[in-house]
């Protein structure tokens, strides 16, 4: 499957992001063929190993849209480029990205990994605003609960309220997405969201790519020589955020992205 084939249509985008304004999460499944995720898995499996926390018993590895070409790739495939730029904006790049790679772990009863995304941004506000998602490109099967599958309580991105924090306690409405190898799960940044416990025989790997409107500073930056590869590929400059366009005051049509959505 070549990486242009499986964009989304006009109807598809607007049942997706109504989605997304509904439940803050949308999981779609079969994004990736079968033969990029196992060229996916044979990228991420060292990375994996090499980034593994022993402390902490499992890999999150920041930066991964840097890590490895094929996951820079991945960040600016154009598959999902319609979805993120609707519910965005097109004035957008990379703002954050991890590998999370969870083997079989202990049941931890009083575990609390529930949270919003984007840190202070909420506290900071003092209201909640949308400023960011996420897709998860899920490159093992997590298709029943408690394989270290993310959670979700729907509709929560719309709550004006914090989540009050019940540690051991699984939140009321919080549900687990079921996943196959291949399927992305979109979200953005307001809804409460975790990581159930691994407590299957399988490892779980995931990566997750953030995007944010370019007037949010990014998290992890692309190498000088990442921006310089990308000299005569505007849509990659935009994504990895090279600064060749002012991020508050750029004209929509000037940005790559609006002009690839545009010939698309
Ligand atoms: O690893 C997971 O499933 C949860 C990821 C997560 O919490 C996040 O990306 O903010």
């Amino acid at each position: 499957m070549s990486t242009a084939s499986q964009r989304f249509d006009a109807a598809q985008t607007r049942e997706i992001l109504d989605e997304l304004d509904r439940n803050g999460f949308v999981h779609i499944p079969g994004v990736l063929a079968p033969e990029e995720v196992a060229e996916l898995r044979e990228v991420v499996e060292p990375l994996a190993k090499e980034h593994f926390d022993p402390e902490l018993g499992f890999t999150h590895a920041l930066g991964a849209a840097y890590l490895h070409p094929r996951l820079t790739d991945l960040a600016v495939d154009p598959r999902l480029m319609g979805v993120l730029a609707g519910a965005l904006t097109p004035n957008l790049h990379i703002y954050h990205s991890h590998i999370d790679v969870h083997p079989p772990e202990q049941e931890a009863p009083n575990a609390w990994r529930w949270h919003e995304d984007g840190g202070r941004q909420t506290a900071d506000l003092d209201y909640r605003a949308r400023l960011s998602a996420k897709l998860g490109y899920w490159l093992s099967d997590c298709d029943e609960p408690g394989m270290g599958n993310l959670e979700v309580i729907p509709g929560s991105n719309r709550w004006t309220e914090f989540l009050p924090r019940t540690p051991g306690q699984t939140p009321q409405g919080a549900i687990q997405v079921l996943a196959k190898a291949g399927d992305v799960t979109l979200f953005e940044r307001r809804i409460w969201h975790g990581r159930s416990t691994n407590l299957s025989n399988r490892t779980r790997m995931v990566v997750f790519f953030g995007y944010a409107p370019r007037w949010i500073v990014q998290r992890e930056f692309p190498s000088d020589e990442q921006l310089d590869a990308a000299i005569g590929d505007p849509l990659r400059r935009q994504l990895i955020g090279a600064p060749d366009w002012d991020s508050c005051h750029v004209g929509r049509a000037e940005l790559p992205l609006t002009q690839y959505l545009a010939a698309a």
